[in-house]
């Protein structure tokens, strides 16, 4: 499917976290979505523009490559994928206040912990390697990072890693794994990201007017 030229093109998570909340600030900055349960699109009824709905790990490819102008995703996957890409191809257009968590270290409760230098030589499950590749490289420290694509919180129960590195929002997950956050790598929310791809003229004028009703919006929240 080419894309279509005459419409933007918005790549949101399809379910999850980010999903609802995505789609009311759309709607409150004034697009009218419409209607499809299961459909992987949906149009605009009163803006030239098209909701795309993908895994939110796919979001920061379709925007660098310009399949999509505009996307909504955490800064945890987005800044996962900025280190492993050769060049930003995306802008950060607005951080949009919710999807709030950290990225934190975490240890079991039984376990001796006296600040990063604790984590030498040490096995740290996480899903976000480049993240925390890059955080123990700041620190100096010398560790083992195992990639888990899920349930990171049982590593250290499966004896696959002393240490996670994981999303925290209320803190209840890790707790109810006996584990404890030690230290946080990394705060995120969710932000709307550009294309750096140059638009034609259709597009630019319309990227600068969904720009200006989500700025509305965020305006009369702060
Ligand atoms: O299917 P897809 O790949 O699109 O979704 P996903 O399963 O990868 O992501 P999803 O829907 O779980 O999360 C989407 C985004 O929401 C994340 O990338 C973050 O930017 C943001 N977010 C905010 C969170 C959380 N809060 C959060 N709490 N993502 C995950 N969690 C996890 C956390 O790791 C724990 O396992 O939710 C669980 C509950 O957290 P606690 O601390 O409240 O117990
Ligand atoms: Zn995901």
């Amino acid at each position: 499917m080419l894309a279509d030229r005459t419409r933007l093109h918005i790549a949101l998570q399809k379910s999850g976290r980010l999903s609802d909340l995505s789609r009311d600030l759309l709607r409150d900055a004034g697009f009218r979505i419409q209607r499809s349960k299961n459909s992987l699109t949906a149009r605009v009824e009163n803006f030239p523009a098209e909701l795309m709905f993908v895994r939110d790990d796919d979001i920061p490819t379709f925007v660098s490559d310009g399949v999509c102008e505009f996307g909504i995703v955490g800064q945890n996957v987005l800044e996962e994928f900025a280190l492993g890409a050769d060049e930003q191809r995306y802008e950060v257009l607005a951080e949009l206040g919710f999807g709030g968590c950290s990225l934190k270290i975490a240890a079991p409760e039984t376990l001796a912990y006296d600040g990063p230098k604790s984590l030498t030589g040490e096995r740290i499950a996480t899903s976000y390697p480049r993240i925390v590749r890059r955080y123990l490289a700041e620190q100096g420290i010398d560790a083992k990072i195992v990639k888990m694509n899920g349930a990171v919180e049982l590593a250290p129960r499966l004896q696959i890693a002393n240490f996670v590195c994981d999303l925290v929002s209320t803190g209840a997950t890790l707790e109810a794994n006996g584990l404890r956050p030690v230290e946080t790598v990394l705060d995120s929310q969710a932000v709307l990201i550009r294309t750096t791809k140059m638009l034609d003229d259709t597009r630019s004028k319309l990227s600068a007017g969904l720009l200006t009703r989500v700025d509305g919006v965020l305006t009369t929240k702060e």
